[in-house]
């Protein structure tokens, strides 16, 4: 088997685990543990013992390789490989006990930066749902064994487009203008609040696609390549000058240059 559906099956196992772990502690009860870039972007104490358990069993399986997670930080690893991990993705929704949330961990190589690296596996766990989405590069990207492509065609209503908006109040006014030049090609908007999930739509079909200025490595990692592996189109934009919030973008082919056109705005 090649190292992209090795590590796939690894990324599968250990996302399943945590994701069951980030929902019993869920129906236990949810302690916030700290406020980061705003007074909206939380960490709970569960996003920080299933970053844990992720870690932990990702070093046992291969230590060798690099880490970058959102809770507890980056290392770089003697291998080619770097596991980017967003532990519960979708935390706001979390602690509020919506479900829409998810496990994502992606293995990309190369340099581990957005951007630079390439992933190669992929898995993001909705543990509400059950429902697994994965992907290794070339092999596809599946819903557990149900093969995924993204929609060929979208209707003439417009596209079923997803967004989000950033933690900072202050960056709300330039997301808001960003959708108000994407609406016209619309036929509605989502915000989900979980952008691995968003990515496994678009690729599923569920959404023709998403754009979000913003989001960490972590968040995009993993869904990237379940867009790409489902045919779709996926961009990274760096942030512009004085900016830290790089722009991405994924859609079906059908539209994305439409899309990119009016999401961008420097
Ligand atoms: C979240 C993303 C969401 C974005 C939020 C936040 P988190 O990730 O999934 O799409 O709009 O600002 O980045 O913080 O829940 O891991």
């Amino acid at each position: 088997m090649s190292l992209a559906h090795d590590l796939e099956a690894l990324a599968v196992d250990i996302a399943q685990d945590a994701g069951e772990l980030a929902r019993t502690r869920r129906l236990e009860g949810v302690a916030i543990a700290a406020t980061k870039s705003a007074l909206a972007d939380i960490v709970t104490l569960a996003d920080r013992e299933v970053e844990a358990l992720i870690r932990a069993r990702l070093a046992e399986a291969r230590p060798e390789d690099g880490f970058l997670g959102e809770e507890s930080g980056a290392e770089r690893g003697s291998s080619e490989v770097t596991w980017v991990v967003d532990p519960i993705d979708g935390t706001v929704n979390y602690a509020y006990g919506s479900p829409q949330y998810a496990v994502s961990i992606a293995a990309v190589v190369g340099e581990p930066v957005a951007g630079r690296w390439e992933a190669i596996s992929a898995a993001v766990y909705a543990p509400v749902s059950s429902e697994l989405f994965r992907a290794a590069r070339g092999g596809g990207a599946w819903l557990g064994e149900q093969r995924l492509t993204v929609n060929a065609e979208v209707s003439a209503a417009g596209g079923l487009l997803a967004t989000g908006f950033g933690y900072d109040p202050a960056t709300h006014a330039g997301d808001l203008a960003r959708v108000a030049r994407v609406m016209p090609m619309a036929r509605d908007i989502r915000r989900g609040g979980a952008a691995s999930l968003d990515f496994a739509y678009v690729a599923s079909g569920r959404l023709d696609g998403y754009f979000e200025r913003g989001l960490a490595p972590w968040d995009h990692a993993a869904g990237a390549l379940l867009v790409t592996e489902a045919g779709g189109s996926f961009a990274f934009f760096p942030p512009p000058e004085g900016s830290d919030r790089p722009l991405t973008v994924a859609s079906s082919p059908s539209i994305f240059e439409r899309l990119v056109d009016a999401a961008l705005d420097d």
